[in-house]
């Protein structure tokens, strides 16, 4: 398969570059002083897959997956059944070994609605603070080690701006309550779009980096969903490089940091599922190809799904060195996804840019923790050099 040895090929000459520019070392931060490194994932509750059957060996945090406010209160009015559900979650995870943290996210990209709740949640002060108070109050209630707002998107710039005074108050709040409690205080974490500026909307708006990078303990940054069947032509999922576009990975990671917010507050997200589509020309089956609509799944797929779906129709699975992606070809079927390797070579990424670490979406989708294991072959460390370092880097790859 040549694709697979441009492939290697990739990944030798950015390891070779890593070395030399772990034994350059430029202006480095000794190494204690880093935060420990994230390895999480987001759980959305599932019946096939209870709490318990986490494997808390592969993660540091895991994030339960979604509160949602309400859009009268902004507070939290739980159900009997989401109390359960949390409680389960927590009490699981809290006799597991290795220990991890967890985390309540808050939101998700459920739709507009939920947009719009945080819109007119985080546009005056008191709304803030009824917000705050009841997650905190949640939070605390059934245990959670901290707070993650998933707001899929602020729409505008005055929307960005209170997502930056929403972050300031809370931050405040969770300060205030850990004295008065006597507690250590929640974790505060935002999951964001993958690049700190929408460029590619009518209303062009960017994130509040300097409240961002304040008041978070870092951002999960949705380095996914970059193409998908909403699009007429095929295309990779999640794309670390994209010679012909600036919607990737390393384009999006690099806009944060040059916007301002420091490396190991940017966690990148990493997808445990694949998107797919339906050829119009089963001959013509690359990324760029025409298709007619969504493929299995309506579109999406697990990895545990796909994988399965792959080797039961002994699909031609093909991997893509220009953008670092995998794609499978059945006839007509065409998927768009990241196996262990790509995964891999995305968390070695994720290393080189001195990230914080990474988040899955979703764990639940993983087939036997294959991929979650990945991270742990490689222990992340910080090598610190330069973004024009880094850029040169990447053009000479
Ligand atoms: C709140 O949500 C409910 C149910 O979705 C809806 O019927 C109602 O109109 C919403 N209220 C406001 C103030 O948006
Ligand atoms: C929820 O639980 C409480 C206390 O356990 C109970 O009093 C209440 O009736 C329950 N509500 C519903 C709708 O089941
Ligand atoms: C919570 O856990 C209990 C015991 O493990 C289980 O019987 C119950 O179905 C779970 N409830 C939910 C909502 O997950
Ligand atoms: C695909 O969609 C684009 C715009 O979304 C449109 O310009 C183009 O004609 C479409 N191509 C096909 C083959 O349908
Ligand atoms: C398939 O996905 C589309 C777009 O997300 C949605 O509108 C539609 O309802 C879905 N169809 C089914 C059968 O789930
Ligand atoms: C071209 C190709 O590989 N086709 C396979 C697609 O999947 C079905 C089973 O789901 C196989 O029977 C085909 O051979």
């Amino acid at each position: 398969m040549p694709s697979l040895n441009n492939f290697v090929h990739l990944i030798i000459l950015f390891l070779l570059c890593c070395l030399t520019m772990i034994t350059t070392g430029s202006a480095a931060e000794p190494a204690s002083e880093n935060p420990p490194a994230v390895k999480s994932g987001y759980y959305p509750p599932s019946d096939n897959f209870p709490p318990s059957a986490i494997d808390t060996t592969f993660f540091t945090h895991v994030y339960y997956a979604f509160l949602v406010p309400s859009n009268v209160t902004f507070r939290f009015e739980l159900s009997n059944e989401t109390a359960l559900l949390l409680s389960n979650f927590t009490t699981a995870l809290r006799h597991k070994t290795p220990l991890v943290k967890t985390m309540l996210s808050i939101g998700g990209g459920a739709g507009e609605e939920v947009a719009h709740i945080f819109a007119s949640m985080a546009s005056n002060p008191s709304s803030r603070s009824n917000f705050i108070d009841s997650a905190i109050e949640v939070a605390r209630k059934f245990g959670f080690d901290g707070l993650d707002l998933d707001w899929e998107y602020p729409e505008s710039p005055i929307e960005m701006k209170a997502l930056g005074h929403l972050l300031k108050q809370w931050r405040r709040e969770i300060k205030k309550e850990a004295q008065a409690t006597n507690s250590q205080p929640l974790l505060l974490t935002a999951a964001v779009y993958f690049s700190a500026e929408f460029f590619l909307d009518a209303v062009i708006r960017s994130y509040p980096i300097k409240y961002m990078e304040k008041y978070l303990d870092w951002a999960n940054v949705m380095c996914f969903d970059y193409h998908g069947a909403w699009s007429n032509i095929t295309g990779p999922n999640a794309p670390l490089f994209d010679p012909n576009s600036n919607v990737n990975s390393i384009y999006g990671l690099r806009s944060w940091i040059n916007g301002g917010m420091t490396a190991n507050k940017l966690v990148m997200g990493l997808p445990l599922y694949g998107r797919t589509w339906e050829l119009k020309d089963p001959k013509d089956n690359g990324i760029g190809s025409i298709a007619i609509g969504p493929g299995p799944g309506n579109g999406s797929l697990g990895f545990n799904e796909l994988e399965a779906l792959n080797e039961e129709s002994t699909a031609i699975v093909v991997y893509d060195a220009d953008t670092v992606s995998v794609y499978s070809v059945n006839g007509s079927s065409w998927i768009a996804f990241d196996d262990a390797f790509t995964t891999t070579s995305k968390i070695g990424f994720a290393q080189a840019l001195g990230l914080r670490g990474y988040f899955f979406w979703a764990i639940i989708h993983d087939s036997n923790w294959k991929i979650s294991a990945q991270g742990n072959q490689i222990t992340i460390r910080y090598f610190f050099f330069s973004v024009k370092q880094c850029c040169l880097t990447f053009s000479f790859l």
